[in-house]
């Protein structure tokens, strides 16, 4: 990939495409091609297909996807099921008849196995049954990796995959009803503190444990494999490290400066008990995340709440 390649990043309005093109620009990758979803549906087989044959992108970062948190993947099984298929599908297949020289795509660490062993190694893959509430996305991004090594494999196109963990950054959502559990607990800190609410409600047992990457550290890992990995299979990226839901809501709560109780919802679900990656095969590549998760925290706390309400 040479600074004037061009680069088509699909995606590009999210929190991971935007990160990406933020981290190609600092590079000084200036020939970056991208569509909004209005300009271009990524479900639309005719319109991907147009599109491709139009720009002819050398190179592609498939961070296009319908996303959201457990009760979002929870109750819009279809969608997510449908709009990711069909997104991953046109892309990847239109690479392939356009000549793409290199394919990056994106999942996610629920690929594995409800129960999987600790940390998920890349080869638990396909062990053992999904959890429940995300299956269908899962579903979805193992067809993804299973569809960039079929074309690798019966047609030579370089088209990789990388699995990040629990995600948090710049161009978060913050919907209380679709968002992960990150964002929402910084709002729901940040507005108790201001409303002197007397407590938050978290959702579960705040047992489950989750690994959580900065944005901008994932898109560093996405350069650097879209340059140094060439292979079938994919790439686990993350920090390696988990922390429990209780202690990351204790630690939001002191980053907000909030005082009050925190109060516990079991009605909603936990979802996986455990997901920590084991990041030993990128690590041996040669990568490393680099923010720690409560400077992260901070980071996305002031730009949200502070700075962007006060512009
Ligand atoms: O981040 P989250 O929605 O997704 O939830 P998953 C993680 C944990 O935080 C669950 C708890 O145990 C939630 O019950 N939690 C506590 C909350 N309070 C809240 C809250 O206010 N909002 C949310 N959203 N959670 C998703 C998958 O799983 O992670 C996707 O559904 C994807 O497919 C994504 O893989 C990365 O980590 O459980």
């Amino acid at each position: 990939m040479k600074q004037a390649s061009k680069i088509y990043v699909a995606g590009h309005r999210g929190m991971v495409g935007s990160a990406i093109v933020r981290r190609l620009q600092s590079a000084g990758y200036n020939n970056i091609v991208t569509r909004t979803s209005a300009e271009l549906d990524l479900r639309n087989q005719q319109a991907v297909a147009d599109f491709f044959a139009a720009e002819l992108p050398e190179y592609v970062f498939l961070a296009a996807a319908k996303v959201g948190g457990i009760l979002a993947n929870n109750k819009y099984k279809a969608e997510f099921l449908y709009d990711n298929l069909m997104i991953q599908n046109n892309v990847i297949h239109q690479a392939y008849v356009n000549g793409v020289k290199k394919l990056m795509f994106l999942g996610s660490s629920c690929i594995y196995p409800k129960l999987a062993p600790q940390p998920l190694k890349e080869e638990y893959l396909l062990t053992g049954a999904l959890e429940p509430t995300n299956e269908p996305y899962a579903i979805a991004k193992i067809a993804g990796i299973k569809m960039c090594d079929a074309y690798r494999f019966q047609y030579g196109c370089n088209f990789i995959s990388v699995m990040p963990t629990n995600l948090y950054g710049p161009n978060d959502n913050y919907d209380l009803h679709t968002s992960h559990v990150l964002p929402a607990l910084i709002r729901k800190f940040h507005e108790a503190k201001q409303t002197n609410a007397a407590e938050v409600t978290v959702w579960g047992s705040g047992k489950p444990l989750r690994e959580f990457l900065h944005a901008d550290d994932l898109a560093d890992a996405c350069f650097f494999l879209m340059q140094h990995y060439n292979e079938e299979g994919f790439v686990n990226i993350g920090v390696g490290e988990d922390i429990s839901i209780e202690n990351l809501a204790l630690l939001i709560k002191k980053v907000v400066g909030y005082e009050g109780n925190i109060v516990w919802d079991n009605t909603k679900p936990d979802g996986t008990p455990r997901k920590l990656m084991d990041v030993s095969k990128l690590k041996g590549l040669g990568w490393q995340a680099k923010t720690s998760l409560e400077d992260g925290i901070k980071a996305v706390y002031h730009q949200k709440f502070i700075v962007e309400q006060i512009a």
